[in-house]
C-alpha cells in the first residue's frame, strides 16, 4: 500500500504513520493557544519530529464544535511562517490542515507536501484541481454540516454506511479531476457531525474505509467522545484511551494516525506493528517508512 506526495513515497505495507498535530490557533480544544505564535509552533514541529513523528498537520482555523469560520489572509498569516520555518530546519513531510484552495496552494507553495481537506472537497470546488495539479498528498475526511453546525443533532440511518458512500463519491470526484489514485487517504471523520454512538459505530467498521484500498487516516487524540465515555472533561487527560486507540486501530488497518503526543503513540503503534509484520520485529524498524524523491 503506497501513498504518494510529490516528494515521497509511503510504504504503509507493514509500518503506519505517525501524524503529529500542530494547531496554530488561539482556540482549539486539544491544545488551546499554546503553539499560536510562529516560534512556539516551529519548536513544537520540531519536538515532535524528535519525539518519531512521520509527518506534521498544520492547521490555522479552529475546527472545534461551533467554530466561527476564519478568513484565508488571516490562516495564512498563522500557518505560512509556521510552514517556512519548519521547511528550513526539516524535511519532515508537511500536511495543511485547510478547507480553502488558496490557503492550500500558499502552503504546498512554501514547502507542504500533503492537503487534509476535513471537508472531503465539499468546501472548496478548487481543492481538487489544485491537488491533481501539485500531485500533493490529498487527505480526504468525512465531515457532515459545517464545524460550526455539525454537532447540533446529528442524524443518520445507517452512519457507516452513509459516511462510506460520500467518500466513494469524493474519491471519484477527486479522480474526475485527475488526482492519481496513490494520492489519496480517507478519514472516517471522528467527532465531525457525530455523537458517541456513530463515533463508535465508525470505528467498530473501521476496514470499510479503507476506500478502493486506499490508506485510513484516523483523528481521535483528545476529542470529547472519548470525554463523553470516561466523564473526563480535560482533553489532556485523555492520553490512555488516545493510546489505546492507536494499537486498536492500527490492528483494524488504520496507517495514518493523527496525534498530539507524538511519543506515546508512536510507541503504542510500533509495539503492534511488531506483532502484527508476518517477518517478526527484527528487520523491519530499519526499513524506512518515507523515500524521499531523488
Ligand atoms: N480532527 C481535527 C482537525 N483536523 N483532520 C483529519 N483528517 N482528521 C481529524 O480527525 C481531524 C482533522 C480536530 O482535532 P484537533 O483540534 O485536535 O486538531
Amino acid at each position: 500500500m503506497l501513498w504518494r506526495t510529490p516528494h515521497h513515497t509511503f510504504d504503509l505495507t507493514y509500518r503506519g504513520l505517525i501524524m503529529g498535530v500542530l494547531n496554530v490557533t488561539p482556540d482549539s480544544f486539544s491544545d488551546g493557544g499554546h503553539f499560536f505564535q510562529p516560534a512556539a509552533a516551529i519548536a513544537r514541529g520540531l519536538a515532535m519530529v524528535a519525539e518519531g513523528a512521520d509527518l506534521l498537520d498544520i492547521g490555522g482555523e479552529s475546527t472545534r464544535p461551533g467554530a466561527t469560520p476564519l478568513d484565508a489572509a488571516e490562516e495564512l498569516r498563522r500557518i505560512l511562517p509556521v510552514i517556512v520555518g519548519l521547511r528550513a530546519r526539516t524535511s519532515i513531510p508537511i500536511s495543511i490542515d485547510t478547507m480553502k484552495a488558496r490557503v492550500a496552494a500558499a502552503a504546498l507553495d512554501a514547502g507542504a507536501d500533503i492537503i487534509n481537506d476535513i471537508s472531503g472537497l465539499l468546501h472548496d470546488p478548487a481543492m481538487a484541481p489544485l491537488a491533481a495539479q501539485t500531485k500533493a498528498g490529498l487527505v480526504l475526511m468525512h465531515l457532515r454540516g459545517t464545524p460550526r453546525t455539525m454537532q447540533q443533532q446529528p442524524e443518520y440511518t445507517d452512519v457507516v454506511a452513509e459516511v462510506r458512500l460520500r467518500l466513494l463519491a469524493a474519491y471519484d470526484q477527486a479522480l474526475a479531476v485527475g488526482v492519481h489514485p496513490d494520492c489519496l487517504a480517507f478519514d472516517p471523520g471522528i467527532g465531525f457531525g457525530k455523537t458517541l454512538e456513530h463515533n463508535l459505530a465508525l470505528l467498530r467498521a473501521l476496514p470499510d474505509f479503507q476506500i478502493h484500498g486506499r490508506p485510513v487516516l484516523l483523528g481521535v487524540s483528545r476529542k470529547s467522545f472519548m470525554g463523553h465515555l470516561l466523564q473526563n472533561s480535560d482533553p489532556l487527560a485523555r492520553e490512555a484511551p488516545t493510546t489505546a486507540l492507536t494499537a486498536w486501530s492500527r490492528q483494524r488497518g488504520a496507517r495514518i494516525l493523527r496525534v498530539h503526543a507524538v511519543q506515546e503513540n508512536a510507541q503504542a503503534l510500533r509495539m503492534m506493528e511488531a506483532i502484527l509484520d508476518p517477518h517478526g520485529a527484527a528487520p523491519r524498524p530499519n526499513l524506512p517508512a518515507c523515500y524521499q524523491h531523488p
